[in-house]
């Protein structure tokens, strides 16, 4: 079993220099920080163009203190295999390969490539933070906006469709590790940084990231709209290790404690939401239960 992080055995070593181009409040920038602490100073990232590629900046006022490729969207897995290939030529195993990528660039334009690497159990982790659309171009919807979310593309009567699984779609690759996290839960992320990278073939964690300016809010309640995407149920916290399905921390407690929010508090607190009936809403609601229907037994 591995020992939980906790706010005193969190690294005090930080990759990311202060003081970037990020939005006040950007979610990303929170789960950047968090996930290289966790990487360590062993580590290449692969970036596609995104608001990550924004946040790090350019070369000499870059704010990550790693190596850095920036890829053109398609081919970041590629990229990333590649970048393994080039290490192991050169008899580096230690080396963390990483691909950290948005949601247009991983469900949407990525995805080919993510696939194909994972098919073949190339050796990286991938992470895609999930702010819900294509938010460095301006807000446009993407395969994981939700429905019902105004975006520059949907103004009117929000995105009409689904939010795409990546999760789920990774999770059907079968490759050993495939997690979900939130930029409000930094030790959860923390945690499952650690146990990704100790393991073997492609890893996937997905992590839900709020964005002030994209979804309507406050740029001082970031960490209070994820946890309530999460208090509610909207988004879950959970690890899928070798086809063994867990919820894990806030999740489990709330499954086990039965506390779950109303989805409404976690609509109302964008202002994305607000074009949605209450018919939609409660369409909403009823999707949350029935997929928490299926969780009794399943937390550990
Ligand atoms: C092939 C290609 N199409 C479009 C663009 C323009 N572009 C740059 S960043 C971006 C948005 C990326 O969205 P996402 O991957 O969700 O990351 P986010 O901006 O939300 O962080 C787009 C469309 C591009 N660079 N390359
Ligand atoms: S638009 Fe959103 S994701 Fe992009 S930098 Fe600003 S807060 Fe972060």
């Amino acid at each position: 079993m591995t020992t939980r992080t906790t706010i005193l055995s969190l690294p005090v070593e930080e990759y990311v220099h202060p003081g970037n181009r990020a939005c006040t409040g950007c979610g990303l920038g929170i789960a950047y920080r968090i996930g290289l602490k966790a990487l360590g100073p062993d580590t290449i990232v692969i970036v596609p163009p995104s608001c990550l590629t924004v946040l790090q900046g350019l070369f000499p006022v870059a704010t990550t203190k790693l190596p850095s490729l920036n890829t053109t969207f398609a081919c970041t897995a590629a990229a990333a295999t590649g970048v393994l290939e080039a290490l192991k030529a050169q008899g580096k195993d230690h080396v963390n390969v990483v691909a950290w990528a948005g949601d247009g660039g991983t469900a949407d334009i990525g995805i080919q490539s993510l696939s194909g690497a994972s098919e073949r159990g190339d050796d990286f982790l991938f992470m895609c933070y999930d702010n819900e659309g294509y938010m460095n171009t301006g807000v446009q919807r993407s395969g994981t906006t939700p429905q019902g979310a105004i975006t520059s593309n949907t103004p009117f009567k929000g995105k009409l469709q689904q939010k795409k699984d990546v999760a789920a779609i990774m999770t059907a690759h079968g490759i050993d590790y495939v997690a979900t996290a939130s930029a409000a839960y930094p030790l959860d992320l923390h945690d499952k940084v650690k146990k990704a990278i100790s393991l073997k073939g492609v890893k996937y964690i997905h992590i839900h990231t709020p964005c002030p300016p994209g979804w309507g809010f406050d740029a001082r309640y970031t960490v209070r709209v994820g946890e309530l995407a999460v208090k509610t149920g909207y988004w879950d916290l959970y690890e899928v290790e070798k086809g063994v399905f867990r919820l894990t921390g806030a999740s489990a407690k709330t499954l086990k404690a039965g506390t779950r929010k109303p989805v409404e508090e976690y609509l109302k607190s964008q202002v994305r939401f607000r074009v949605m009936s209450p018919e939609q809403a409660a369409d909403v609601q009823a999707r949350v239960d029935a997929k928490w229907s299926t969780y009794s037994g399943g937390a550990g």
